[in-house]
């Protein structure tokens, strides 16, 4: 069964705070689960420079969307680290992948890059609403505290910079500690 995602609480609401709308902590919110099952526009996969599949979330999206994502895949000459690319999203209840490549180890600049690419591809396609997994903090080892400040100051700013262009951002944790950090860092942004 797949997840609406306007029906995911926005992070002001879940804490209560009156935001402003457009103000950030309006248009995030946190889900707790399996990005494969959220109908949003796009959701983004944690790919490596190949695009060609992996293990991690890259496994589980490429499960879920069925073969013609690696075939529409195989034609993209694969991606740079930081940079993002677009694809259908086949049998997943989200209509787009967008498949980035975060560093591996801490690398602020490219998983800063990585958010932005994907939030401009999403953006030049027509996306409002998307969600992230968390980028380079499994396989690729980025140490998920760090990760997350990183990602917060990016998607800030991208949507500060950008107003309008996207109704939802959906930060997607799928254990505990992610959830926590994230949890923690968005209550005092
Ligand atoms: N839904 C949401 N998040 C998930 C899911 C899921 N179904 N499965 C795992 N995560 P990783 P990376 C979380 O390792 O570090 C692949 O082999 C996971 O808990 O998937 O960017 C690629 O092909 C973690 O918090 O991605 C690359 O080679 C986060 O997703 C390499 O791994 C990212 O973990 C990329 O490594």
């Amino acid at each position: 069964m797949s997840i609406s995602v306007l029906s995911i609480p926005t992070v002001a609401a879940k804490l209560g705070r009156t935001a402003a709308a457009g103000s950030f902590l309006s248009l995030v919110s946190i889900f707790r689960g399996d990005i494969t099952r959220l109908s949003v526009d796009a959701i983004v996969n944690a790919a490596d420079n190949a695009l060609l599949g992996g293990g991690g979330v890259d496994g589980a999206i490429h499960r879920a969307a069925g073969p013609r994502l690696l075939a529409e895949c195989r034609t993209l000459n694969g991606c740079a680290t930081g940079a993002a690319k677009i694809t259908k999203g086949y049998d997943l209840p989200a209509t787009y992948v967008i498949h980035t490549v975060g560093p591996v180890g801490e690398h602020p600049e490219l998983l800063r890059s990585a958010y932005r690419s994907s939030l401009d591809v999403a953006k030049k396609n027509g996306v409002r609403t998307i969600a992230f997994p968390c980028i380079s903090t499994g396989v690729f080892g980025y140490p998920a505290e760090a990760a997350c400040r990183v990602v917060l100051g990016a998607v800030e700013e991208w949507l500060r910079e950008n107003g309008g262009a996207i109704e939802r951002v959906v930060f997607c944790m799928f254990n505990d500690q992610s959830e926590r950090i994230y949890s923690e860092q968005l209550a005092n942004f």
